[in-house]
């Protein structure tokens, strides 16, 4: 069965990344529609061997015969569009972070919690970068030793901030200011991710919170978080430390991060064998490493996961939500 897409966003770092995922899995895509902003449209994109015009986003474009939506250009054209394109039945994937807080949209990992796209109205969240990559291994550690408490610190590519961040590390390295970040990039660590609050978090710190505990639909789990920006280029790491209800044996746990789909375990530290952000750009599974007990609690864990965030942390988990309604016969 083929379908129509449209990709919203698309000469965007992520909307770039979400055709060539498409390309790469062979989604079985009928018509392809692309659209952006002013700025951005009137140019062309190849795609399966096809060049298509990057048309400027209106509210008649869902007019057209589309069955999903892909959204990757910010929360403010999802807030005006989304609602638009699903009133006209398309399903819309949102990679933005306006809707994943409203409980009629349903927050996807496709490893993680894949039925609750069956309960979607039509507009369906993925999660941010930064939680999408903790979820995959805390899935199979929540289900069999139920995590009572998490704290995250992260270490997140300037890719996350797309070109604009790029160049300030690349112009830094160089010598020359900083003009999108506060500080200089190069060469430093800024505990600064979106915006500060009136509580003294980021916006993305409450960002990997709340969507965890949505995620796996418990309020009271602990969950706190520091994230930081740092000069990478791309893939964020994350230092996760876990708290669990129950006692486990570390090999067990280990094994179960093993068998997780989606995971893999490079935890030889004798060979200095660890995830880093360098070797798991371009891939999309998530890669954890460095598991050891934390002793200073009675069951807890100390884990390293690094994750491409603009593929697994974002266009590849959308378009896996995409195959997901596909092989649910949602669309
Ligand atoms: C970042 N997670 O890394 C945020 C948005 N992509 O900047």
């Amino acid at each position: 069965k083929k379908i129509n897409i449209a990709i919203v966003g698309a000469t965007g770092m992520v909307g770039r990344t979400l055709l060539k995922v498409l390309e790469e899995r062979h989604f079985p895509i009928n018509n392809l529609f692309l659209f952006s902003s002013a700025k951005s449209a009137g140019s062309t994109v190849t795609f399966n061997g096809s060049e298509y015009l990057v048309e400027e986003i209106n509210e008649d474009v869902f007019n057209r015969d589309i069955q999903i939506a892909l959204f990757a250009a910010g929360g403010e054209v999802s807030s005006k569009y989304a609602p638009i394109a699903a009133s006209k039945g398309v399903i819309v994937v949102d990679n933005s972070s306006h809707f994943r807080m409203d409980k009629e949209v349903p927050l996807v990992v496709p490893e993680v919690n894949p039925e609750a796209v069956k309960s979607h109205k039509g507009i369906i969240a993925n999660p941010n970068c930064s939680t999408i990559q903790a979820m995959v291994p805390l899935k199979p550690l929540n289900d069999k030793y139920k995590i009572k408490r998490v704290i995250y610190s992260t270490y997140q590519a300037v890719s996350g901030s797309g070109v604009r961040g790029i160049k300030d590390l690349e112009d830094g390295v160089k010598g020359e200011t900083n003009k999108f970040y506060p500080h200089p990039i190069a060469y430093n660590c800024l505990p600064h991710i979106d915006v500060f609050t009136d509580n003294g978090y980021t916006k993305e710190e409450l960002k990997m919170i709340n969507e965890t505990m949505k995620i796996f639909n418990n309020y009271d789990m602990k969950v706190t978080a520091t994230t930081v920006r740092v000069p990478v280029r791309n893939s964020h790491s994350e230092s996760i430390n876990i708290e669990f209800e129950e006692a486990f044996e570390l090999t067990n746990l280990v094994n179960c991060l093993e068998k997780m789909q989606g995971v893999v375990v490079v935890d030889n530290p004798e060979s200095n064998e660890y995830p880093t952000a360098v070797d798991c750009t371009g891939k999309d599974e998530v890669f954890v490493g460095r598991i050891r007990r934390d002793f200073s609690v009675d069951n807890g864990i100390n884990i390293w996961v690094v994750a491409d965030n603009i593929r697994k942390g974002a266009a590849t988990n959308a378009v896996q939500i995409a195959e997901l309604l596909l092989s649910y016969n949602l669309v």
